[in-house]
């Protein structure tokens, strides 16, 4: 007995010396606790498993315990049979005894999908009221073993803010990635539906892990072949995968299927041939995929189809599809990043213009899915003034995880600070304190479907996100998904004792990057609330000299509006304003230049160049300032970096090295770039006691990288 459990330990131990340091794991690595005390105590805790519930998810929850436990505690925990029996991690769905029980222990009521957690008898308690919540629990009680934190006394509590958790995947057929910084699309549409590979079920195993329960797996610039039958068994394939571990899948759905693969004359959603190929269609999905969530549409936006091209309205184009999907509980989450050809005025005001009058007109199964920010992902922009305007329809959050804008797959920018920034934000909607998050968990107006998605930043890197740091980013945004209160700091560190480990100092390296990276990236990029300088086309590296594309308000000059007076976009009544938009409590924190938080100054003001501003600096200075600041902050974070050498295996230490130093030169490319731009508007000097910019600006006009990834494809 005593061999074999040596032999176990050396066998785990051997495991885990093989085991490349790539990344691959994540934040799943559940090795071998190294400290033996910590190992033995748990190995006396922990010697079963017992599950009440026989089905597939909750066989998921079981697996991944077993699993998960016996790797970490270095002995096999196996099923038990019998409550009651010390060392037993019981899961059970509550009835009306136990939530009496539970009551009395002091716990609120179980909401779908959540859990309480708790240690009573020599026993531990999992406890749901769906078997999702048991597998959600399941995830929750490893991530404490793998973090060595106490068992004896736990009493966790957690249900979901949102229903809807779900990532966006701009994934085409062909298996490019738009805005893809990762390799190509984990999806291998071509050998689907007979090989099946097997970093689906790592996929999953992955999003189950932080609550994520919905994937659309199509880019919303959609192809309708994915409405084809072979496609269709191609995506029900990879809900089967999805499924045992409560994940459904949506697609994106082009408008024009009906024409184009139904071979109607139309897609007027208004037409009842039309109306009748999205019912058949939506019939034909769901006798392969049971549990099909609904569509997400991009419509009437960037040349995207939509039912404008008839003369009608985003409400009729989502109801035809809500109509077809209605029958089964499928829903439609329906985007609201439009911005017409036509109208010439504030692109940032557009969305909100055209959505506020049909707010109410939406079926029952609509979501209204909104960008953080009135323009589009930027590294940071004021909140959009959709969050609180459209009282009768339910408001999904979206967010991007891929850094489009935030230096892509170079740049270690954690995002946790810019989506919490967000869902904090008080839009006044309903008086103080109407935050976004209450907008979309639906406390504000009542609402009762809630989501927030994230544009993925998963691809076929062997790490899954190329820059290793973008895992935090997944990992937040799920953290973020499931509790849009919380906060990014314990996210942060719980991120990276189950990715690095649970040493102190490298927690505090990890924890200070993910914290800062964020803000000196907007100070290197896009000081002061000026936002979109960045290059054309693919987005990569700097290009406030950008004015000469097919539509004014894709060119950076269209956002800076940098002048011999100065620069910054005038969104207040003088201008276009924007600023009636938002609710007064919010506008007014935006309306004056001499109070505005500078982060949004620019964004809302044309300031002069020579214009105090309240730091006692000029505009001008202050913009050279924060340039640099931005560049010293990430040079200081790389240094810390550093500092762990030795502290952490070597593979994942070098992977960060290198984009470390990929950043450093490029953050003071943007900051070389932008102020040689910015000075031959404001013909002043560059501060004395900061650097002196390298090149002049035409050298930087010259740069350039038509081969950046992630290009939309023009098929
Ligand atoms: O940010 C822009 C991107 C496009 C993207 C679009 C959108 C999918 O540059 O690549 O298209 O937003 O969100 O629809």
């Amino acid at each position: 007995m005593k061999f074999r459990k040596v032999l176990f330990v050396l066998v785990c131990l051997l495991t885990y010396s093989l085991q490349a340091e790539d990344g691959y794991r994540l934040w799943l690595r559940h090795d071998l606790i190294q400290n033996k005390a910590i190992r033995n105590a748990y190995a006396l805790a922990i010697s079963k498993v017992n599950c009440q519930v026989k089905d597939t998810i909750a066989s998921t929850a079981v697996k991944e315990l077993t699993g998960g436990l016996s790797k970490m505690l270095g002995k096999t925990i196996g099923l038990g049979k019998v409550n009651s029996i010390a060392g037993n991690i019981n899961l059970y769905l509550t009835t009306e005894s136990v939530a009496n029980l539970l009551s009395k222990k002091g716990f609120k009521p179980i909401q779908n999908e959540g859990y309480v957690i708790f240690s009573d008898k020599n026993q531990i308690h999992i406890v749901a009221k769906d078997s999702k919540g048991l597998l959600y629990g399941a995830y929750h009680f490893l991530r404490i073993i793998q973090q060595e934190k106490d068992i004896k006394k736990l009493n966790i509590q957690e249900n979901p803010h949102l229903q809807l958790r779900m990532l966006n995947h701009w994934d085409n057929l062909d298996r490019t990635v738009e805005r893809g910084y990762a390799g190509f699309s984990i999806w291998n549409w071509h050998e689907l539906p007979d090989f099946l590979d097997p970093r689906y079920v790592e996929y999953a195993r992955a999003n189950a892990s932080i609550g994520i329960n919905a994937t659309a797996l199509t880019n919303v610039n959609a192809n309708q072949l994915i409405f084809r039958a072979d496609y269709i068994e191609k995506a029900a394939a990879l809900a089967n995968i999805l499924r045992p571990y409560g994940i459904k899948v949506y697609l994106t759905a082009r408008f024009s299927s009906p024409k184009e693969l139904g071979g109607l004359p139309t897609a007027d959603p208004n037409d009842p041939a039309v109306k009748k190929w999205w019912e058949e269609k939506v019939k034909e999905i769901y006798k392969a995929i049971p549990d099909f969530g609904g569509f997400l549409v991009k419509a009437n936006s960037e040349g995207q189809p939509g039912p404008q091209e008839y003369g009608r309205t985003h409400a009729d184009g989502a109801n035809v599809l809500a109509d077809a999907l209605a029958p089964f509980g499928g829903n439609v989450i329906w985007r609201a990043f439009v911005y017409s050809n036509e109208e010439p005025v504030d692109r940032a005001k557009q969305a909100y213009n055209e959505f506020v009058p049909l707010d109410g007109q939406f079926r029952k199964n609509v979501m209204v899915q909104v960008k953080n920010g009135p323009v589009d992902f930027q590294p940071r922009e004021p909140i959009h003034p959709l969050f609180g305007a459209l009282p009768k329809t339910p408001i999904m959050m979206e967010f991007q995880i891929t850094k489009e804008y935030l230096g892509q797959g170079t740049h270690t920018v954690g995002l946790s600070n810019l989506f919490e920034e967000v869902l904090k934000t008080d839009t006044y909607a309903k008086g103080k304190g109407s935050l976004v998050a209450k907008v979309i968990d639906g406390t504000l107006d009542g609402q009762t479907l809630t989501g927030m998605a994230g544009v993925s930043n998963i691809g076929t890197a062997r790490n899954w996100t190329g820059n290793l740091f973008g895992q935090a980013d997944w990992y937040a945004f799920g953290k973020l998904a499931w509790n849009p209160y919380a906060n990014s700091d314990d996210i942060f560190e719980e991120w990276s004792n189950l990715t690095f480990g649970t040493s102190k100092k490298v927690q505090s390296v990890v924890t200070n990057i993910l914290d800062k990276s964020h803000e000196y990236c907007v100070q290197y990029m896009t000081p002061l609330g000026l936002h979109h300088i960045m290059a054309a086309n693919h987005h990569y590296g700097p290009g406030p000299w950008v004015s000469n594309m097919s539509r004014a308000d894709w060119t950076s000059v269209y956002y800076h509006k940098a002048d011999e007076k100065g620069v910054g976009f005038d969104r207040t009544e003088s201008g276009t304003n924007a600023l009636e938009q938002y609710y007064p409590g919010l506008a007014n924190q935006y309306r004056n230049k001499d109070s505005i938080d500078l982060k949004f100054l620019l964004w809302f003001h044309h300031v002069a160049w020579d214009h105090k501003l309240k730091t006692g600096k000029t505009l001008w200075d202050e913009l050279c300032y924060q340039y640099q600041e931005g560049v010293d902050g990430i040079n200081k974070l790389a240094d810390q970096w550093q500092s762990l050498k030795g502290q952490i295996d070597e593979e994942r230490f070098n992977q960060v090295t290198m984009h470390f130093n990929i950043q450093k030169k490029e953050a003071k490319w943007w900051r070389d770039s932008g102020l040689a731009y910015f000075q031959t508007f404001s013909k002043m000097e560059i501060p004395k006691d900061l650097p002196k910019l390298d090149h002049d600006l035409n050298y930087y006009k010259n740069i350039n990288h038509p081969m950046s990834p992630g290009i939309r494809p023009r098929w």
